[in-house]
Order: structure tokens, then sequence, then C-alpha cells
């Protein structure tokens, strides 16, 4: 079986809510996000996603990841998509960064694979032990009381896991947790992301005035070392997201930071293949996790659950499903269920049942690179 056409194609992911804002003055409305189709020789096709989240969550933006997937793209033309450490291999040997653009490909060549052995995404990275999985609601930088109504009306809907978005001024950010740490009670879990935001000043203040709240912090600080100085001077349980991309990354948060949690991204950590390797250390190592991406639609929510159903149900606090929280969806796969979980996709391949139709413009198309070849 062999790659015979890899198209990219772009869609904008609107929020639900208006503006989605982190730390810093991060907002915006929309997202740019980018969809691969990978079509082959058996005229089975697979379709991946990635959506950058600004330019400056992570090192990876748009532009750049478009970029890098015009240099992967032609490089995986001819290969076995069912291969997929060697189709890891080739993107490595052509650029070292780029895990997103990376990630798109390698979750396309897993829905190929799926399709092809009739089996989800999720049971062939290591099996399915669970049919439904928690899911987390991510709440917008906002006022205190703004915040606390959002919760509400999230806790309404069913949604036990809350991720309060913070990370500038530590009084204030405090006084926001609090106040949806009371509105939601205390049957709920919190989770509070500075996206890297807080200086250590800030960051040792407001852990300070949340010491005696049962919350977890999440990426106070930008540096790992930072985070690690934090994490020596409080009780609170510490979550890693943006410092942890290599597997050496997770066991430096885990045995130096003192991190006893990560936000795993399969963009982040470049796909589905390094993903799996993430979960199952951390669940070696004893850590708690979310299964999150940068943003999306119901693809990427996808993507989210193959990773998702494999995890030790007591060590996965939630997972992401944008199929709620973006517009458009790309097609049905991923569906809400009351009590704030989602199923898992038991379709084949990653289960989303994408609308191709949407799809016509590429902005990548290796069918225009292919060579002719020499001699
Ligand atoms: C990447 N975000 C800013 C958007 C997702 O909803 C979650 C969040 C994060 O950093 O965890
Ligand atoms: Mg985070």
């Amino acid at each position: 079986m062999r790659i015979t056409r890899v198209q990219v194609f772009t869609y904008d992911a609107a929020y639900r809510d208006g503006v989605y804002g982190i730390s810093g003055g991060r907002a915006a409305s929309s997202q740019r996000s980018l969809v691969v189709r990978i079509d082959t020789d058996r005229g089975i096709t697979g379709w991946g996603e990635i959506c950058p989240h600004g330019r400056t969550y992570l090192p990876s933006f748009f532009e750049g990841e478009l970029a890098a997937l015009g240099v992967l793209a032609p490089a995986l033309i001819g290969q076995d998509p069912r291969n997929l450490g060697a189709v890891g291999r080739i993107m490595d040997h052509q650029l070292l960064a780029n895990n997103p653009a990376k990630a798109a490909l390698d979750s396309a060549c897993w829905d190929i694979f799926g399709k092809v052995v009739d089996l989800p995404v999720s049971e062939l990275l290591g099996g399915r032990l669970t049919d439904t999985l928690p899911l987390f609601t991510s709440l917008p930088v906002a006022g205190a009381e703004t915040q606390a109504r959002h919760a509400v009306d999230e806790l309404r809907a069913g949604f036990r896991v809350f991720q309060v978005k913070v990370g500038d001024d530590p009084v204030e950010d405090s006084d926001r947790v609090r106040a949806v740490v009371d509105a939601v009670g205390p049957n709920c879990t919190v989770l509070v992301d500075a996206n890297g935001g807080w200086t250590l000043t800030s960051a040792l203040i407001a852990a300070n005035r949340l010491a005696d709240l049962p919350v977890r912090l999440e990426q106070p600080c930008r540096s790992m070392a930072d985070c690690a100085e934090l994490r020596a001077h409080t009780n609170l349980p510490l979550i890693l997201d943006e410092s942890v991309v290599t597997f050496a990354d997770l066991v430096h948060a885990r045995h130096v930071v003192g991190a006893t949690g990560i936000n795993l991204k399969p963009s982040r950590v470049g796909g589905l293949t390094k993903a799996r390797l993430m979960r199952d250390a951390a669940q070696a190592l004893g850590m708690t996790f979310t299964v999150d991406d940068t943003w999306g639609s119901s693809l990427a929510t996808a993507q989210i659950a193959a990773v998702g159903a494999g995890a030790q149900p007591e060590l996965l606090t939630g997972v992401t499903n944008f199929a709620t929280v973006t517009t458009p969806q790309l097609g049905a796969g991923v569906d809400q269920l009351q009590g704030g979980r989602s199923t898992v996709p038991t379709a084949s391949g990653l289960g989303v049942d994408i609308d191709a139709e949407r799809f016509t413009d590429a902005l990548v198309d290796t069918a225009a690179c292919i060579q002719s070849p020499r001699g």
C-alpha cells in the first residue's frame, strides 16, 4: 500500500462563545486550522487535523506549520502509511521541529491504518479501557463574576472538570479562581492554567493565595526552572503543558520539577504515535493527565479521544471536546453525553465521517509536486 497524494486544506475554527482569551492578552474569536488528506493506491483516504493557537501560544504557528507540510508531504509519497515507524523517521529526517505538521500527517496515516484493518485507532494505540471519556471545559480569561457564571453554565451542562484561564495579575487571578471554586462546589476538579503567563514572583503570590483550595496549577511560568522553583514553595499539585514536548521533558518534569501531571496535546508532541508513548510513560511515572490539543474541530477531538480511550481511567483527569466548543464541525464522530462525558468513536480509523466536499482548494497538493523519475 502506497501514499499517492497528500493535500493540505484550511478553514477557520470559530469559538462558540465569542472571544477566547488566555494570559498576556492572547485572544481570538477563531483560529486557522490545517486539515491533511492522504490518498492511497488502494482507494483508502485518511484525514488529520492540527490547529495552532495564534502565534505566541507555542513556538508553532499556522504559516510555519503550513510551510513544514509543504516540505514533509512530498517526502511521504510512495511510503506505506501503515508503517508508522518509517513515516515518523522520514519526517524526523526532513525537519527537526514542526511537531504539529508531523502530527497531522501521522494522524492521517493512523486513520488509514484503522480503515485498512477495520478497527478504531483507539484500539490500535494500545486498547480501549473505557467507552466514554470525562470532559474538561476551558473558561477563558474574564472577570471573576463572568468566569464563575460561565463555570455554573458548564456545571449545568454536566461538566465536572474546569480549566480556569489566569496568568496576569496574581491577586485578581486568585480571586477569580476562588469565585469559580465556590461556584462549582467541592465535587469538581479545578485546573488553574496560566499558560506560562506568571513571573515566578506572581506565581508565588498566586500560589500562596490559593493554598487552601483543592486546585491544581497548570503551566504557571514559562520555563521549567521557574516551575520547579515554584513547586519547591507550594503544596499545590503542578501540571506542565507547554514545557513538555519530548520524552526527556516528561521525565524531567516528573523527577526534577516535581510535576504531578501533564496536559498531553498530540500536536505538540508530534502526533498520535508519540502521544501514545507519552501517555504510557506518564502513566508509568504515576502522573495524572488531560488529553487536549491547541484548537480544532471534531477531527482534532477524535485524535484526542483515540489517545484518551487507552488511558487508565484513574489517571485521566479529562479530555477536550472541540466539537462543542468550535464551529464548523468537519463531520460527526465524537458525541457529547450527559454528565460531562463524551463517546469514543467505534467506527474504523479515527471514526470521523469527513465532509470531503468542504475541502476543494488545497494549499499544498503533492500531485503538483510529483516530479518525473530521472533517467
Ligand atoms: C491551548 N489552550 C489555550 C486551548 C485549549 O482549549 C486548552 C488550552 C491550554 O493551554 O491548555
Ligand atoms: Mg494548558
